[in-house]
């Protein structure tokens, strides 16, 4: 049985994150978490770039609760590569109440495939942060996006705001509903417009197919962990101009999380700050997440 040791610079998440003051409305979706493991259980991949410590799927459940959440999108993290058995096994011990976005290689099976749609998965991700992944050719993206198109999955993307430029002509080429994870990483020392903040916002108003979790101010911002307050102008504009494309996650559990480990309560009471109605947070926590993922139940 293999056996894990978390890298000496992981930080684990917070075991005991505060309870939020913000109430979340009822059904709300955590659109953006990850399952680890157990390694014992389901092995780190070969090819990772970081080995965390096991962030299960009970623990997820258990966070989800005391949040005041009712379901989970669980994004399949770069540590188990194409491995997707972790994520698979969440899902399916969920009684219907996650789903899930995988990683594929493009020698995927149309039975593997099969097996992952039944489960749950509805979308795959590309991942173009190096730190994280040597991320495939263009090609065989394209080739996987086209094989999971008439599953009726989407693409989500990981990338980091100065490359943006370098994968806008491929990113806008994608036959699918395409989401972007955190804003795509946004510099936020520049303005909300008028900055490098522009191309974002360029591709998520000429391209109606994209897009965009407003999560992670806990990565995103210059201040650290006291409020997140630098993000704020940034997300909400986010979700004012692009109100029936906009999803929240935790990122639980953190992963590379350098700085400081977020409390997750913190995160939950983030939310109104940049969603300041009632009528944005429906849509940004129930009413996208629900279109997306449980469309059938909409
Ligand atoms: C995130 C962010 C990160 C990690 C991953 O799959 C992953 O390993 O996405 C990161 O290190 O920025 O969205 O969880």
């Amino acid at each position: 049985m293999a056996k894990f040791t978390m890298d000496r610079n992981f930080r684990p998440f917070n075991p005991r994150p505060s309870r939020p003051t913000f109430v979340l409305p009822a059904g709300a979706v955590d659109a953006h978490c990850h399952v680890f493991g157990p390694g014992e259980q389901f092995p780190f991949a070969p090819e990772r770039k970081y080995t965390p410590c096991d962030g299960t799927k009970d623990q997820l459940w258990a966070l989800r609760d005391f949040l005041g959440l009712s379901r989970n999108v669980i994004v399949q993290a770069t540590c188990h590569g194409a491995d997707n058995r972790a994520m698979v096994d969440a899902l399916n011990h969920s009684d219907g109440l996650a789903r899930g976005v995988a990683s594929l290689s493009d020698d995927v099976s149309d039975e593997e495939l099969h097996i992952l749609h039944e489960a749950g998965v509805r979308g795959v991700r590309f991942n173009f942060v190096k730190r994280l992944v040597d991320t495939l050719p263009f090609d065989n993206l394209a080739s996987i996006a086209e094989r999971i198109k008439p599953l009726g999955w989407h693409v989500v993307i990981y990338f980091e705001s100065r490359d943006l430029e370098d994968y806008y002509d491929f990113f806008t080429a994608l036959p699918t509903t395409v989401v972007v994870d955190h804003m795509g990483r946004p510099d936020i020392s520049g303005p909300v417009c008028g900055g490098e903040f522009d191309l974002f916002l360029r591709l998520m108003t000429d391209n109606s197919n994209f897009w965009s979790k407003v999560s992670c101010p806990e990565r995103i911002s210059l201040k650290g962990p006291h409020g997140y307050e630098d993000v704020i102008p940034f997300a909400r504009h986010v979700v004012e101009n692009f109100s029936d494309r906009v999803l929240w996650g935790t990122d639980w559990p953190h992963p590379n999380m350098k700085s400081h480990m977020p409390d997750d309560g913190q995160l939950v009471n983030f939310i109104p700050k940049i969603a300041p109605t009632q009528e944005l947070q429906q849509k940004l926590l129930v009413d996208n997440p629900m279109r997306l993922y449980w469309p059938e139940q909409v």
